[in-house]
């Protein structure tokens, strides 16, 4: 076996509703670990760069129509074709924050699908699992006053309210942390940021885990 001689990086993921806020505070908790030099990156999922990832986006994007199921399908097989990306990134102890990754699958899913949890969740089962989910909690009347708001697809409140549902359920296993996405920015990046900084130290020794297994 192979003697790991350097920590790995941790793998965090920032979750929640559309217009949480995820990509903005991504953003900021990369920079404060640049700032602490932390080897860090950033991932998006959907990645829309890849093949797979612009006929999410066209479906997205009301371009074209598909089946729920084929779409969810999609979604998995776009994380899976950054497996060994992400596997890499982490193995060279580059900590990656990611926005959205399984637990959106899920929770969009079996929204739209109308199909159990378990079902949604199975196509996942056996990616790299998080070291750590934060869930960004925001309200409807939060989500409605940002930006382009019912643009994309599943930008509905009874939509929403159904994936907050799936989410809450999805946090019952894993490491989880909630932190209230309707305040102020900069409060929303201290809290995320203690939680980031609490969690790094310890999962440098441990094995990256796999998902629902
Ligand atoms: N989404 C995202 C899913 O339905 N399943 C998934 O696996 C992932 C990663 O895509 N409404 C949905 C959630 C969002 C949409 O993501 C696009 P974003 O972060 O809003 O650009
Ligand atoms: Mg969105």
């Amino acid at each position: 076996s192979i003697i790991r001689t350097m920590a790995r990086g941790a793998f965090i993921v920032l979750e929640g509703l559309d217009r949480a806020g995820k990509s903005t505070q991504v953003s900021m908790i990369v920079e404060a670990l640049k700032e602490r030099n932390v080897p860090v990156e950033r991932r998006v999922f959907p990645d829309r760069s890849t093949a797979i990832g612009g006929i999410i986006n066209d479906y997205l994007a009301k371009k074209i129509e598909l089946a729920p199921e084929a779409v969810h399908l999609l979604f998995s097989a776009n994380r899976w074709e950054c497996k060994d990306g992400i596997l890499e990134t982490l193995e060279k102890g580059t900590t990656l924050i990611v926005d959205r990754y399984a637990a959106s699958g899920a929770a969009y899913s079996a929204a739209t699908t109308g199909r159990p949890l378990s079902w949604c969740t199975s196509p996942d089962q056996g990616l790299p699992a998080p070291d750590l989910v934060l869930y960004l909690d925001v309200t409807p009347d939060t989500q409605q006053q940002r930006s382009n708001w019912g643009e994309e697809r599943f930008e509905r409140a009874e939509t929403q309210r159904k994936v907050a549902e799936n989410f809450r359920k999805l946090s019952e296993s894993g490491n989880w942390a909630f932190v209230e996405a309707g305040l102020d920015k900069l409060e929303v990046h201290q809290k995320l940021l203690q939680k980031v900084l609490d969690l790094l130290e310890g999962c440098k020794d441990k094995p990256i885990g796999k998902l629902y297994e």
